[in-house]
């Protein structure tokens, strides 16, 4: 693994002719490469976390790696694991994780990431919080300049109790930035083609996404004010957590170490 200021290839050819779907799954196997018998992993949700989960339990059948405990932090994950014979735990019994891998929405040069748009983000925040190293998978796309630099939303998770207050306040909050915040909807035929309904979290909760025009600049600042209204439960922003930044794209595979 290479440190430096810019990510260093690691992974030569130039990977141009690959889909998106190939490179996450080339970022996922990657980061595998971090793994050794005995540890407890936290295992990460989304399109490219899929492709870690997988390769995993693909070492453990091929008897390349032992004696691992996943911890994962959704309950679509979850049942991947279950399917894939990956033995499981929670943090209630292991509250020290060795190494997470999960994917991002978007990645800023610090490695500061925004998570959740797929829906999961609490657990994801509690176990890679706990976790001792959290690699980071993406394919190019995600790399911004700016948190909420891709245009497309910061989600906080809040309470289905008067969502819409605290909708309010959020938007409110980052006027500024000229933010828009709606309630995330269920996608359309996911309730049965019925009336639209809130999409609802692992944990029974609901999800604000946050649309910025412009940078909201000092993000910890940001952290603590989305935090101090009571019906928030958690935010998106990952700020200072990822300790290593796997980047499948055209110039190839980049590692990077915060
Ligand atoms: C999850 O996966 C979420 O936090 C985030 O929304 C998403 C990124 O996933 P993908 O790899 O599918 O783009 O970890």
């Amino acid at each position: 693994v290479t440190t430096t200021e810019e990510p260093a290839i690691v992974d030569s050819p130039p990977l141009s002719n690959l889909t998106q779907e190939e490179l996450k799954r080339i970022a996922g196997y990657k980061a595998v490469e971090f793994v050794e018998s005995g540890m407890v992993i936290g295992l990460g949700t989304g399109s490219t976390a899929k492709y870690a989960v997988a390769r995993i339990s693909e070492l453990l059948r091929e008897g390349k790696l032992k004696d691992i405990i996943g911890i994962p932090t959704s309950t679509t994950t979850h049942q991947q694991a279950v399917s894939l014979g990956i033995p499981l735990s929670d943090l209630d019994s292991h509250p020290v994780v060795d190494l997470s891998i999960d994917g991002a929405d978007e990645v800023d040069p610090a490695l500061n990431l925004v998570k959740g748009r797929g829906g999961s983000l609490l657990r994801e925040k509690m176990i890679e919080g706990a976790s001792k190293k959290f690699v980071v998978i993406v394919d190019e796309s995600k790399l911004v300049k700016y948190i909420g630099g891709s245009g497309l939303a910061v989600p906080v998770e809040v309470v289905p109790f008067c969502c819409d207050f605290t909708r309010g306040k959020l938007e409110e909050l980052f006027k500024e930035a000229g933010c828009k915040a709606k309630l995330r909807m269920k996608k359309s035929g996911s309730n049965g083609g019925g009336d639209a309904a809130p999409a609802v979290t692992d944990n029974g909760n609901y999800v604000v996404d946050l649309y910025l025009e412009r940078d909201i600049g000092d993000l910890e600042a940001a952290s603590k004010e989305i935090l101090r209204f009571p019906g928030v439960v958690e935010h998106g922003m990952f700020l200072g957590m990822a300790t290593t930044l796997i980047v499948a794209g055209k110039f190839g595979v980049t590692v990077k170490d915060r």
